[in-house]
């Protein structure tokens, strides 16, 4: 464990002090404004609160491609620095409270102590990731042909059992779900009986079923390709949802942004998988051509908007308790992470703030009088009304940085833990 330099509430509250006045009155502003539109800020205000975004434990350290990776300075080199990095986030954004772990790369000796390091730290544990993507040094078998859906039992069966561990360090740390993407898959045509793949996946996924405590969840994760270039056993929605479906209640899937199709309609696979009760998570970040893991809203914003728009429309109809788990899955591979996550955090407020200032009475009548202009028109309102006062005045409010960017920048966080961490190195993967 590294000496605990934290930033310090003064230095916090006297930047803020620069900035209050200001802030007071663009929000007075913006209330008038959204009163005219019939809009009572205050309960936007309050909607934003709710909102909680997950921080994978492996998105504070520096990413990657296939190709290379260039470790940044000060980077965490166990869970503990890990969860330095991600309090420090919350305390500047208020809005990341939960940390999402992955196992191998987390090695844990302590649960309790670990459990207790991240309270104090203002930090609980969402879902718990696990990892039969790569092979680890002490495993018997190796996952080069497939994990969950391998062609041999022994691997299949090393395969369940991790994930059973996985369920087991969970527990001891509080979190409530699992999530499994599996890279299995094909390279050639031919190489692999697609039926027969998911009957063994689907077989496998049953035993790890059977092992979940009774308020847990699963979440299914699914991507196109990569690394299998030819077929994947849980390419799509579609296969995510069939095996979420024969699993059983605590199955779901789960949707990463970056996992489809360049133009895939993704806010319409959010509003099926919703409609339907199977919307469990959601890994948010953003892509240009393929999974390209990059910061959410940075390429697409206006998609962001209609994916968050599907969010409040479920949200609004309350079907099936809707309560997906929300978390960031980014590989900052050219920027300091906590920079990232934090101007990711605030991007995914404003975009949730946004879809909520939709004018969901008119837009039903919009469309019940097919007024595509209209309705065009009543989500481009919401999505270009400036929201930024309500988000930072929630910052504010809650102890957190108006300006979390810039306060990051003026401490000595970076400086100190660069100071404190002189073994970072490349030894955990940053991207999934
Ligand atoms: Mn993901």
């Amino acid at each position: 464990m590294s000496p605990e330099y934290e930033i310090d509430a003064e230095l916090i509250g006297s930047e803020n002090a620069h900035r209050a006045a200001n802030l007071e009155r663009d929000y007075g502003e913006l209330g008038d404004r959204l009163a005219r539109r019939g809009i009572d800020i205050e309960s936007i205000t309050k909607q934003l609160k709710a909102f909680q975004v997950a921080i994978p434990s492996w998105g504070v350290g520096t990413g990657g491609t296939r190709f290379a990776r260039f470790p940044g300075p000060g980077e965490p080199r166990n869970i503990y620095e890990k969860i330095e990095d991600c309090s420090v986030i919350r305390q500047l954004v208020c809005s990341t409270s939960t940390v999402s772990t992955h196992f191998p790369w987390d090695s844990v000796e302590d649960y309790a102590g670990l459990a207790k390091f991240a309270q104090i730290k203002g930090l609980a544990f969402d879902a718990v990731n696990s990892n039969t993507f790569q092979d680890q040094q002490d495993q018997s078998h190796s996952y080069k042909f497939g994990s969950l859906s391998h062609i041999a039992k022994p691997v299949r069966d090393q395969a369940i059992a991790h994930n059973i561990e996985c369920i087991e360090a969970g527990q001891k740390l509080g979190s409530h779900a699992l999530t499994i993407w599996v890279a299995d898959g094909s390279n050639f045509p031919g190489q692999q009986n697609f039926r027969d793949a998911f009957d063994r996946y689907l077989d496998s996924m049953t035993q790890i079923y059977a092992r979940l405590p009774h308020d847990w969840q699963l979440f299914i994760e699914h991507k196109l390709f990569e690394p299998a270039f030819y077929a994947t056993v849980i390419a799509d929605w579609g296969s995510s949802y069939l095996a979420a479906t024969q699993l059983g209640d605590k199955a779901k899937c789960l949707v990463d942004l970056g996992h489809h199709a360049p133009n895939t309609n993704i806010e319409l696979i959010v509003a099926r998988l919703a409609h339907f009760g199977k919307l469990g998570g959601f890994h948010f970040n953003d892509s240009k051509y393929g999974d390209d893991d990059l910061d959410s809203g940075s390429i697409n914003p206006y998609q962001l908007f209609l994916v968050f728009n599907e969010l409040a429309d479920a949200t609004e109809r309350a079907e099936h308790g809707f309560a997906p788990a929300y978390m960031m899955d980014q590989s900052h591979n050219v920027t300091d992470p906590i920079e990232s996550l934090i101007t990711s955090a605030v991007t995914l407020q404003r975009t949730m703030v946004q879809a909520a200032l939709v004018d969901r009475s008119a837009l039903g009548d919009a469309q019940a009088d097919n007024d595509a202009i209209l309705a065009s028109q009543i989500l481009q309102q919401a999505y270009t009304t400036d929201v930024a006062p309500i988000t930072a005045k929630l910052r504010f409010d809650q102890g957190g940085a108006i300006d979390p960017l810039k306060l990051f920048r003026r401490s000595d966080y970076r400086k100190q833990k660069t100071a404190d961490r002189p073994e970072s190195g490349g030894k955990t993967a940053g991207i999934v």
